[in-house]
């Protein structure tokens, strides 16, 4: 019996290699449709850089390939979402990675981001502001990153736009992904190696 479970163990680490967002750089769509994502609201909206490029103004392009999620294009009110619900081992630290921006006039835009176990229960929470806006889409990108620890085999990673001011300004989301934090042995393991390599270059 304890082989079996020893077995069981070492399953469950191999597929913690293997979670991820689908199409979390938002190019696989038709349309105002994003692959792997449920987009809600009045107006979450995956689109191009072109749209922007055509219809509000832009120039330049996204970094993250050509297509990102906007809210509240259009100037229509917050409240929109989009959420993912991705494989993940319960009891295993993540963290989820991205990028967001604010595009047109310099007013204040926030993005709420959560993640969520398979009975909705919150497993972190997060609010980001950017309060400077541009309409160069390959420079209103900030990077930034939440970490979680899983609670079921499922988790849902939701992206809500939470900001006051919509007119001339819109929300964007680009560059979503998720990965294992290693746990402390491989940490540990990690760093005995920078240790070794530093006396080896000191000797
Ligand atoms: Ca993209």
């Amino acid at each position: 019996m304890k082989t079996f479970i020893s077995f069981i163990a070492v399953a469950g680490s191999i597929a913690v290699a293997h979670a991820g967002i689908t199409n979390g750089s938002f190019q696989d769509g038709s349309g105002t449709t994003a692959t792997g994502w449920t987009l809600g609201g009045s107006n979450a909206l995956a689109l191009t850089d072109a749209d922007y490029i055509a219809n509000a103004g832009g120039y330049g392009a996204s970094p993250y390939g050509g297509r990102f999620l906007s809210f509240n294009a259009a100037d229509v009110a917050a409240d929109n979402w989009a959420y993912q619900d991705f494989a993940t081992t319960a009891g295993q630290e993540y963290t989820v990675s991205f990028a967001y921006g604010n595009y047109g006039a310099s007013t204040l835009q926030t993005l709420n981001v959560s993640l969520s176990d398979d009975n909705y229960g919150t497993l972190a929470s997060a609010s980001f502001a950017d309060s400077t806006g541009t309409t160069d889409l390959s420079a209103l990108w900030n990077s930034t990153s939440v970490t979680f620890v899983a609670a079921s085999s499922t988790t849902r990673l939701t992206f809500t736009d939470a900001g006051s001011t919509t007119s001339s300004t819109d929300l964007f989301v680009d560059n979503v992904a998720v990965e294992a934090v290693p746990e402390p042995m491989t940490m540990l393991a990690l760093a005995g190696g920078a240790v070794a390599l530093l006396r080896r270059r000191r000797a």
